[in-house]
């Protein structure tokens, strides 16, 4: 029986019929509506808003959260799945539903009160109330203790000043969970894009994640009713906790990602005539499409077990940083690897190759830098802490 290329050790048959059934839909969906229109996106520098319904309307928004709130309450490996289907098209697409899923809805869940949850949820997972998530400043993303951002309790409100940089999804979004320095540390607040004193600056000059949209936020005196203080997050570990959750999703989506420049680099190799054979006949071709495949299981067998770890409870925080690293290194190799046998073809964004390895370049950025990850697994080791 002939193997699957991009999936060689048959992980599919590690997966239950609701994942199968989920991965199938989402595959279908990329393969209907993410792919035909990607290219043009990423170049014209657009964002695909018009998917976001039907995103919704499948229940990608927040689908590990419980159905009492109007989502769907799938699985870890599920949503894994579906990270994995939508970064196959574009890391784009994959960003929109992360932040929104892991990094706006997860917080209010997780951290918020019920009448929070009640609040924002159910819009959130039908895709009418978007999310985006500021943590980063613009002084340095990588140490996000050293916070500029304060909140400072004034009566029942809360009054915050400062900025934020590099936030996806900042001019889409009707609130943004912003994290602030308060006297107790850092906390977390829904600020809703009308309150006095909000601003979101789109930042263009982009070469990565072009189909997506990246902002900077702005807050001058702004105040917040205590009511949108999320009561449930003191200090780092609020942010850490939401990272660990985006950043899980992100060991899968790269795979996606790889798995489609594999699939393009294959193909135009084997039509391709070079010196009266096909490209693809060359060794020096061969052992580059073998290493892909490798390198593409790893990261599969990777995602997958991790993905049992969280459903099982057990995940840690060092695993998710080993997978994040392998895995998207793994992608960012291979995408400037297909580029390379494409040719000169693999320039333009007719082919998927250099458009997913731009993408990758933020990948490996956001969500904690390789460096970052690989000093998380340093400190696991060692005890000590390098940064
Ligand atoms: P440390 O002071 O040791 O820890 C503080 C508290 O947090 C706990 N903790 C975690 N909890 C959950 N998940 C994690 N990953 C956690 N890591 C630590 C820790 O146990 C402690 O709890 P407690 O009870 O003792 O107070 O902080 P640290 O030394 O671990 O942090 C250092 C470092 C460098 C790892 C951290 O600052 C870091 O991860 N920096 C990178 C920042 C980052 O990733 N920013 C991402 C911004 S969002 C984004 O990029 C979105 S892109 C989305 C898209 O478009 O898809
Ligand atoms: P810096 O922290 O300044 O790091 C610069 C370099 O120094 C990196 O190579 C880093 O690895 C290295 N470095 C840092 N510390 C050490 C050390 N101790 N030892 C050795 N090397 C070190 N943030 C949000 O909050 N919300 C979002 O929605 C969001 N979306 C993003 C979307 C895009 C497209 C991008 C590019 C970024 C996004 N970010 C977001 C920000 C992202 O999380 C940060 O870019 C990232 O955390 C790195 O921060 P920095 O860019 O300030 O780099």
């Amino acid at each position: 029986m002939a193997l699957n290329p991009t999936d060689l050790y048959d992980i599919r048959s590690l997966l239950s019929e609701e994942e199968r059934m989920i991965q199938d839909a989402v595959a279908r969906f990329t393969d209907e509506k993410i792919i035909p229109i990607i290219g043009d996106a990423f170049s014209e520098g657009r964002f695909p808003k018009e998917l976001v319904p039907e995103i919704a309307s499948m229940g990608l928004l927040g689908s590990s959260l419980p159905e009492k709130y109007g989502c769907a309450g799938l699985n870890s490996v599920s949503y894994g799945l579906i990270c994995q289907e939508l970064e196959r098209g574009d890391s784009g697409i994959r960003s929109f539903v992360s932040v929104q899923s892991s990094l706006c809805m997860y917080p209010i869940f997780a951290y918020g009160s019920e009448e929070q949850r009640m609040k924002y949820l159910p819009g959130m997972a039908k895709g009418e109330i978007i999310g985006c998530f500021g943590l980063t400043e613009p002084h340095g993303g990588s140490d996000p203790l050293n916070m500029k951002t304060t909140a400072k309790k004034d009566g029942d409100d809360w009054v915050i000043n400062g900025a934020k940089m590099w936030i996806t999804n900042g001019n889409l979004a009707h609130i943004a969970i912003v994290w602030a320095m308060t006297d107790e540390g850092i906390q977390g607040f829904i600020v809703e894009k009308d309150m006095k004193g909000f601003a979101a600056q789109e930042i263009h000059k982009k070469m990565s994640l072009r189909a997506s949209v990246t902002s900077a936020l702005f807050f001058d005196n702004i105040r917040v009713p205590d009511a949108n203080r999320l009561p449930n997050a003191k200090g780092l570990k609020g942010p850490l906790g939401c990272l660990t959750q985006a950043r899980y999703g992100i060991t899968w989506g790269p795979i996606g990602a790889a798995q489609a420049c594999l699939t393009e680099a294959t193909e135009y190799c084997k039509t391709r005539i070079l010196f009266g054979r096909p490209l693809a006949a060359n060794q020096a071709i061969q052992l580059k499409l073998a290493d892909m495949a490798r390198r593409i299981t790893l990261a599969q067998l990777l995602s997958l077990q991790l993905g049992r770890l969280k459903d099982a409870g057990n995940m840690q925080p060092t695993q998710v940083s080993l997978a994040k690293w392998n895995n998207v290194r793994m992608a960012l190799d291979i995408a400037r690897e297909a580029r390379d046998i494409l040719g000169g073809a693999g320039i333009t964004t007719e082919y998927c190759p250099i458009r997913h390895a731009l993408n990758l370049e933020s990948v490996i950025t956001y969500e904690g830098t390789e460096t970052v990850h690989q000093l998380v697994i340093g400190r696991e080791l060692t005890g000590i802490n390098a940064f």
